[in-house]
C-alpha cells in the first residue's frame, strides 16, 4: 500500500489552554510542538497562528514568525496554513497566509454549523475566490469538506474548471453542525471522490482514532492533533500533539504501512518542487 501521509494539526483557533495546557499559543510553544510532531511522523504540519494569549490571528506578519521557527526545527516538513481562520474572520482576513512563501494551505469547501450560534461561513463565490488565489500563487489546497454536499460542490467546481487536479480532499469528521464520522460515513465519503483523487481524514473528538485507523487500513491519509482532539484516550488529555502522532504511527505499523517522509508526502500529492 501508499505510504501514510499524517498532518499534524498543532493548535486550531477554538482550542484553549484551559481545555488542554499543551495547545501551543507563543511561536516558540508552536515550533516546539511542531517539532514532537515531526520527530514521531508527521509530514505536514496545520498551522492557526494565535497570539501570546491565544486570541487567534491570520495575521501575516505572525505567521511569517511562526512558519521561520518551524521551518528552523524541522527544515523540511510542509506547513499548512489556515485559510478557514477563526469563526467570523472576513475574506481577505483569511487569506493573508496565502502571500507568503508556502506549498500548502487549507480551502474551506462549504458552510457548516460550528455550534451554538457559530456559522463557519464558505459560499460558493469565497471557495472560487480562494481557489483562484492558491492556483495563482502556486499553493497547493487541501480541500476541506465538513459533509458530503463539500465533496459535491468541489466536483461541480472542479468540472467547471475553478478547481483544478490533483484533488487531495481532506474530510473532517465530527464538528458540531457537521457530519459525523461513523464508519459508514467514512466509505460514503470515500467513494464519492474520484478514484484519482487522494483524501485524509480528521475526526474530531472521539472519532479521530477510529478514523484515523479506517484511513490507515483503506489506503487513505490521516490528521490527528490538538485543534481537532484533546484526548490521548478516554479521560487522559495528551501531553501534546507528538504522543497523539505517535499513537497513529503505531496503529500504521500495527497494519504495515510506511509513513511518508515530507518530501515522499510531496511526490504522494504532487506538490511540485522539494524543500531544502
Ligand atoms: N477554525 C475553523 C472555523 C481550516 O483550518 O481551514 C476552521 C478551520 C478550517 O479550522
Ligand atoms: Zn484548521
Amino acid at each position: 500500500m501508499n505510504k501514510l501521509i499524517i498532518t499534524c494539526a498543532i493548535t486550531g483557533a477554538e482550542v484553549t489552554k484551559n481545555d488542554n495546557p499543551f495547545v501551543p499559543y507563543t511561536i516558540d510553544e508552536m515550533a516546539e510542538q511542531a517539532f514532537q510532531a515531526y520527530s514521531a511522523g508527521a509530514s505536514i504540519i496545520h498551522v492557526h497562528a494565535r497570539f501570546d494569549d491565544g486570541t487567534p490571528t491570520q495575521d501575516q506578519d505572525r505567521y511569517q514568525k511562526i512558519i521561520e521557527k518551524i521551518r528552523s526545527r524541522c527544515p523540511d516538513v510542509i506547513i499548512q496554513p489556515s485559510t478557514g481562520g477563526a469563526i467570523g474572520m472576513k475574506r481577505e482576513e483569511r487569506l493573508q497566509p496565502t502571500e507568503l512563501d508556502i506549498e500548502m494551505a487549507t480551502l474551506d469547501c462549504g458552510t457548516l454549523n460550528f455550534g451554538g450560534d457559530s456559522i463557519f461561513v464558505n459560499t460558493e463565490n469565497d471557495i472560487i475566490h480562494f481557489a483562484k488565489i492558491m492556483k495563482d500563487r502556486n499553493i497547493f489546497p487541501e480541500l476541506e469538506c465538513f459533509e458530503k454536499g463539500h465533496i459535491d460542490q468541489v466536483l461541480r467546481l472542479h468540472r467547471k474548471g475553478l478547481i483544478h487536479a490533483p484533488l487531495h480532499f481532506s474530510f473532517v469528521l465530527g464538528v458540531n453542525g457537521g457530519m459525523t464520522g461513523e464508519e459508514r460515513d467514512f466509505i460514503f465519503l470515500k467513494e464519492s471522490i474520484p478514484k484519482d483523487a487522494t483524501f485524509s481524514v480528521a475526526g474530531i473528538g472521539k472519532y479521530e482514532f477510529p478514523l484515523a485507523l479506517l484511513s490507515i487500513k483503506h489506503g487513505g491519509h490521516v490528521r490527528v492533533g490538538l485543534e481537532d482532539n484533546l484526548y490521548l484516550e478516554k479521560g487522559k488529555l495528551a501531553e501534546g500533539n507528538g504522543v497523539l502522532v505517535q499513537k497513529v504511527a503505531h496503529m500504521a505499523a500495527s497494519f504495515g504501512r510506511e509513513i511518508a517522509s515530507p518530501n515522499e508526502a510531496r511526490m504522494i500529492l504532487g506538490i511540485g518542487g522539494k524543500r531544502k
